[in-house]
């Protein structure tokens, strides 16, 4: 007679080593050598089903089931590694490896980023940092502050979009140049500052193919003891000599901006023509001191530069209005 319990751990046995010895993923003539060696009619599960005629009929009603249950599992053991291998097969049937492969399409940075890149990055090299700003302004930031009280008939130039904001004292506006910055960093920083700005600017005014109603400009300012005209000149020479080749010409013109005493604007020569890329100027004593610097003391310039007008005239880009239109015919000519 048979112990029971010599017997049940026989059955779990079985169960493991048959489980443990059924890989993932085996081919078709594996699997059949496991049919073979655990279900098949000499197999270990026939062998083992011979107790049931060495027992007592009590131990039968115990160790019969477990048996049974036995065979069960191992036959969904075996049908649910053939459909997984069958499922494998398919898979490579449908796999040419000798096809070429599909090529993906990366996204790219947009023609607007890589130029304020490049433009940041000339200033960089010369000792600048990069710093952002908030396209929401207050009227004292983008006006007061520089210069431009609320009767200078320097506002008209800005055709501005003023926000209705609720419970508020201050008058708030999508800033229309990137020049408020120059007070919010000299509020925040003693002398000697050298920084550029890029960012959103806002003004409400009709498109063409040299104006959007939302455009980019960087910002520039340098702040410092004895900081000159000539500085200025410098500086935007060698900005423009980076960007358009060692080669360049530039040429300086008076201009006005109130904040700026006295100011000019920068034209490159292209193509045989001058053209205006950015406004510039000595820093306005009132500017200095409406943030608290003492103009006898500190002295600097500010600019601020159209990166996509600079875009257009690099790469010949013929209206502004392509920046913003989402088409990829345009923006696919600008992956590195
Ligand atoms: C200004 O906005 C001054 N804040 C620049 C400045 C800064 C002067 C510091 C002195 C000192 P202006 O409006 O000219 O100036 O704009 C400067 C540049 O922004 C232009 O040369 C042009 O490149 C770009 N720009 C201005 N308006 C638009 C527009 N509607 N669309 C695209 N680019 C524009």
């Amino acid at each position: 007679m048979k112990n029971t319990e010599s017997v049940l751990k026989k059955i779990e046995n079985l169960q493991e080593s048959a489980s443990s010895q059924l890989k993932n993923n085996a081919d078709s003539n594996v699997l059949e050598d496991w049919r073979i060696k655990f279900l098949g009619r000499n197999g270990e599960l026939s062998e083992l089903m011979k107790v049931m005629k060495e027992v007592s009929s009590e131990d039968k009603r115990v160790i019969g089931p477990k048996l049974n249950q036995l065979k069960d599992n191992l036959n969904k053991l075996f049908e649910s590694a053939k459909e997984s291998s069958a499922q494998n097969l398919n898979d490579e049937n449908s796999f040419d490896i000798t096809l070429p492969g599909k090529n993906l399409s990366y996204g790219s940075l947009h023609p607007t980023t890589l130029i304020i890149r490049e433009i940041c990055e000339a200033f960089r090299s010369m000792g600048f940092q990069i710093h952002e700003g908030n396209e929401i302004e207050t009227e004292k930031y983008n006006f007061d502050l520089l210069n431009i009280p609320s009767d200078h008939p320097a506002r008209d130039q800005w055709d501005t979009i003023w926000l209705d904001l609720k419970n508020s004292n201050d008058k708030y506006l999508l800033r229309t140049h990137t020049s408020p910055m120059q007070a919010r960093i000299m509020e925040k920083n003693d002398p000697p500052i050298r920084v550029v700005v890029p960012g959103k600017c806002y003004r409400y005014e009709a498109t063409d193919a040299t104006h959007e109603w939302e455009f980019h400009q960087i910002e520039g300012l340098a702040i410092d003891k004895n900081i000159s005209f000539s500085e200025l000149k410098g500086t935007l020479y060698q900005m423009a000599r980076k960007i358009f080749g060692s080669d360049q010409k530039v040429r300086f013109r008076c201009d006005f901006f109130p904040f700026v005493e006295p100011g000019v604007d920068m034209s490159i020569l292209w193509e045989g023509k001058w053209i205006e890329i950015l406004g510039a100027g000595m820093v306005h004593p009132k500017v200095l001191s409406g943030v608290g610097y003492d103009p006898n003391e500190y002295s600097g310039f500010a600019f601020g530069i159209g990166p996509e007008r600079v875009s257009m005239l690099k790469n010949k880009i013929k209206d502004i209005r392509n920046f913003h239109a989402n088409d990829l015919r345009f923006l696919s000519q600008f992956v590195s």
